[in-house]
């Protein structure tokens, strides 16, 4: 039988306001531990997604008189795009309106009914519609005749409550209450931080009651109609219709096969994420509590991390200088320093995962995550790969290619695979921050070997040979960093792979490896993380949020070199444009090596590539100029169009093409092969 993905969960967003930074910081790390198992050669399945059956969504969509269920594909489609930019690799993304999230949902609460773990019974409480939670009339004060929580944590609401009596359906969660302080007796791994592992030992040990499932409502999932007094009622948003998500998702109780042996295939989740206020209740006892109603497996881990602040206030839509969407961050971040979007991005995900230790609680300073771009980014790694290829590509040094060892030591590449080791148990153990120091300090070891041993005397004095190995161990540290750093900063690790030379997949084990062949050739490269003004960063966080509601991204700005994402936009149906497997054979496909790479005079955007094809090498002309250099185009394996008519470009001949990928930002990558592969090779 295949190997079981690795099953990693956020949770779903309501969608009634825009993601900030404290939902995207739960996306940072999920999509940190999801990238690092890839890495490892472990197939994931990294679920994500948005919880629109809460009443205070369709209050919202009435609000601004929209159908609530367009206003939900609008605002899921915010929340996408929001992930995307941030780099987000998630597998999956449930919507709890979908058919395959209601349907499930349905069976469940059937078969909870049929199973005998629900009663009837009457609700009568005080509801609060933010927290979409009720309270006890003793946990309740009246004031001038309105009810309000009594003594609300800093993130319940303060807004008066409704009184609710109904007919209501019970789950029985008292029952389980022995069985989950077995389990986590006999799994003390399973609840993480220690500190809620104590906190929902403590919850539970109190005592659980009989927990109400179904409200009466026009706005949720409808309770099936095989369950008594079901006429008006729908399924509480919270459980089980939020919590199940993770099981609709991958397929549970779906008819169809393929998707139903899915779901056998993945369960159970291997870790579960989220913050602490969402953890010891529903996460910790009610779910857990569901799962062994339905016989299904446990997760095998769920982890709280703490909350984050704004320059010390708690995020609030009451506050809105404490919201901070991601995006508009991002290219603030990247208008004051110059560095691509993507690359800007990288710089929040670091900040967020090396800033607090994750399972503790953080505060969110736009100026400390400018101060920490510079020095660690700008002075730390970007300066470490820009002085090691600039030493590598002088002609007074190597030329670009590397030398043979003069057998010298360092002592800094024969450490990589003990910190590669101490880094992999981190990011194993969600210790991001602890990971990230271990590489930044052999960063800041590798920059001070360069000062201590000043290559530019000895090349001055004629010695270039002493710095050979010198050079080697800095190449295979920033390949060791590459690889490193790459859950935490997916562009950056990929951009300093690509530019290192490097053309097969990246795994883990490169960090391991990291041996450079004498030889081989390096790109040359632009600054990665060009130096912030960090005078030009306000405090305020309302600059960071975007103007129009319920959600929208801004507008690139014109002068900037910034590569946003663009708004998801409603498409179209295309008719299916289909072609045979015999028009596909007609083109003829071939891998080919970049041999010489020259800039055509005139034409901005021509390069004239020689390409080898191993039985022949051919001239091509390609309108890449723009995007890559004649010396980092050397040595690039490329797919070409290798039938293709000739034709005159600026009066060069052109003998195929060369194919790539683009983007509405204009960023252009070029197709190539992800193991080094003779040139020549049909692709098919
Ligand atoms: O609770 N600091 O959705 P939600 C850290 N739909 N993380 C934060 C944060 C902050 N200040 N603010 C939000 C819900 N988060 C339910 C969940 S799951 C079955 C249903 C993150 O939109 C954090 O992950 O209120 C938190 O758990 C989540 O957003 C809550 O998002």
């Amino acid at each position: 039988m295949a190997e079981k993905p690795f099953f990693i969960t956020t949770p779903i967003y309501y969608i009634n306001s825009v993601p900030h930074v404290g939902h995207a910081y739960t996306q940072i790390a999920a999509d940190a531990r999801a990238r690092f198992e890839r890495l490892r050669g472990k197939k994931v399945y990294f679920l994500t997604g948005t919880d629109e059956n809460a009443i205070k969504v369709a209050r919202v969509a009435q609000e601004q008189g929209r159908d609530p269920l367009e206003f939900c594909d609008e605002l899921a489609a915010s929340f996408r795009a929001v992930w995307d930019a941030l780099n987000i690799s998630y597998d999956d993304f449930n919507r709890t309106t979908e058919a395959r999230h209601r349907i499930p949902v349905q069976r469940v609460v059937q078969k909870l009914w049929d199973d005998g773990h629900l009663e009837l019974g009457t609700y009568s409480g005080w509801y609060s519609v933010p927290d979409e939670t009720f309270f006890r009339e003793e946990d309740t004060v009246e004031i001038d005749g309105a009810h309000y929580i009594k003594n609300p944590s800093e993130d319940q609401s303060k807004a008066p409550l409704e009184w609710i009596e109904e007919t209501s359906h019970f789950f029985k969660l008292s029952t389980f209450q022995d069985a989950l302080l077995a389990t986590y007796d006999q799994n003390p791994e399973m609840l993480r931080p220690e500190t809620r592992r104590n906190e929902t030992l403590s919850f539970i040990r109190m005592g659980l009651r009989d927990t109400s499932i179904s409200r009466v409502q026009d706005w949720g999932i409808p309770l099936p109609a095989g369950v008594p007094e079901h006429e008006n009622h729908v399924v509480y948003v919270w459980f089980p219709d939020a919590l199940l998500n993770y099981a609709t998702a991958p397929g549970y109780l779906s008819e169809n096969p393929e998707t139903a042996q899915h779901f056998e295939q993945i369960w159970p989740p291997d870790l579960q994420l989220m913050s602490k206020d969402i953890f010891t209740k529903f996460h910790a006892t009610m779910w857990p509590a569901l799962l062994k109603s339905l016989d299904l497996e446990l997760p095998r881990e769920l982890f709280a991390h703490g909350f984050w602040t704004v320059n010390g206030r708690k995020i609030s839509k009451r506050d809105p200088e404490t919201i901070i969407e991601p995006i508009a961050f991002s290219r603030k971040i990247s208008e004051i320093s110059g560095a691509d979007f993507p690359i800007a991005v990288d710089a929040l995900r670091y900040y967020c995962l090396r800033e607090v230790t994750f399972g503790v609680d953080g505060d969110f300073s736009p100026q400390g995550c400018v101060a920490r771009y510079n020095s660690d980014l700008a002075n730390g790694l970007g300066n470490l790969l820009q002085r090691t290829l600039v030493m590598l590509q002088k002609p007074d040094y190597f030329h670009g290619v590397v030398p043979a060892s003069q057998g010298r030591d360092f002592g800094l590449q024969s450490d990589l695979p003990r910190l590669a080791q101490s880094v992999e148990q981190d990011y194993a153990a969600l210790n991001f921050s602890g990971a990230l120091n271990t590489i930044w300090e052999v960063i800041g070891r590798a920059n001070k070997l360069i000062e201590d041993e000043k290559p530019w005397a000895k090349v001055k004095a004629g010695r270039v040979d002493e710095i050979a190995d010198l050079l080697r161990e800095l190449l295979s540290t920033c390949q060791w960093a590459a690889v490193t750093t790459s859950p935490a900063m997916p562009t950056a690790g990929a951009a300093i792979w690509r530019v290192l030379g490097r053309v097969e997949s990246m795994t883990w084990q490169s960090a391991l490896d990291t041996e450079f062949v004498a030889g081989h050739r390096c790109l040359t490269v632009q600054p990665l993380f060009p130096r912030a003004d960090l005078a030009k960063m306000e405090d305020g966080a309302a600059k960071f949020t975007t103007k129009e509601k319920p959600m929208n991204s801004n507008p690139p700005t014109e002068n900037s070199t910034l590569q946003a994402p663009a708004q998801p936009q409603a498409q179209e149906p295309k008719e299916a444009n289909f072609i045979t497997i015999d028009d596909f054979a007609k083109v003829e496909l071939r891998t080919g090596k970049v041999v010489e790479a020259e800039r055509v005079p005139k034409a901005d955007k021509l390069l004239r590539l020689q390409v080898d094809l191993g039985s022949e090498t051919r001239q091509i002309l390609a309108g890449i100029a723009q995007h890559y250099s004649p010396d980092e185009m050397i040595g690039c394996i490329v797919v070409i169009v290798a039938n293709l008519a000739p034709r005159t470009l600026r009066g060069y001949e052109s003998q195929g093409m060369l194919l790539a990928a683009s983007n509405d930002e204009g960023v252009l990558s070029l197709v190539t092969t992800s193991a080094e592969i003779a040139p020549g090779a049909p692709v098919r």
